[in-house]
């Protein structure tokens, strides 16, 4: 898979490559490229935003500026290469991510992150260069950069190999393999810490009765939470109700 993420702040993104499922994801062939607007900007004194027509807060990436980033990338009008890859424009009132968002854009092989600073695109680049608005919830941040990484992240991790371990990414919460539900409480070693036990059935060796129990906290998790992550048992307050 190739990712191109459109960036004022393209050396934000020089940790993010450490991360191991990234290294790993990028060592199998795939690649993330980060490209400077500013690199091509026709605006003199690297220009890239303006303030909005009718007046408001902030500044708005233009049309043009992101117009000429797409043409030096592709080499070819943006209408069109629309057509033959994804372009998301990252913007807190796109489609929310989730997996099967995620899932998707992993199917892709090539993919493009476009990320909007100050108040955001002029809407003509939403409008005419890009396939999909993409937020990764209903709160708003100062700009795209930090949900292209959550995207990139998402994505990498669901490419085959970028884990290490096979199955990790299959059964896990929210997948399809546990039919969208939380994923199963886990534990380690020590086996008892202050008197708080692990399940024994943890400790039983025994196959099947494990992967029913898990099966059944599964379950029960998606069901406590109604799929609204609001109602989970972290709550509102973000604590877990103590017993
Ligand atoms: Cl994709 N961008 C910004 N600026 N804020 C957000 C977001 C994206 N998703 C949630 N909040």
């Amino acid at each position: 898979m190739q990712i191109d993420v459109f960036t004022l702040f393209p050396h934000w993104f020089d940790w993010f490559r450490g991360q191991r499922h990234v290294a790993n994801a990028l060592a199998l062939g795939s690649s993330r490229e980060c490209l400077d607007y500013r690199a091509h900007t026709p605006l003199s004194g690297g220009q890239v935003d303006d303030t909005p027509f009718g007046g408001g807060a902030g500044m708005v990436l233009r049309v043009d500026v992101v117009e000429a980033a797409l043409r030096a990338r592709y080499g070819d009008d943006p209408i069109a290469v629309r057509e033959r890859r994804r372009v998301v424009a990252l913007t807190p009132g796109g489609r929310v991510l989730d997996d099967a968002y995620v899932s998707e854009l992993a199917r892709e092989e090539h993919l493009t992150l476009l990320c909007g600073r100050y108040e955001g695109f002029d809407e003509r680049i939403v409008e005419h260069f890009c396939s999909d608005q993409l937020s990764i919830g209903r709160y708003v941040l100062a700009g795209g950069e930090l949900a292209a990484m959550v995207v990139c992240d998402a994505v990498l991790r669901k490419l085959p190999g970028a884990l290490g371990h096979e199955e990790s990414a299959h059964e896990e919460s929210f997948s399809a393999a546990l039919d969208g539900a939380p994923e199963y409480p886990h534990y380690t070693r020590p086996a008892e810490w202050r008197g708080w036990k692990v399940p024994e059935v943890l400790l039983s060796g025994h196959h099947a009765r494990i992967r029913d129990w898990r099966a059944e906290q599964s379950r029960a998790r998606g069901e406590q939470t109604g799929g609204q992550p609001e109602d989970a048992p972290g709550g509102r307050s973000g604590r877990a109700s103590l017993p």
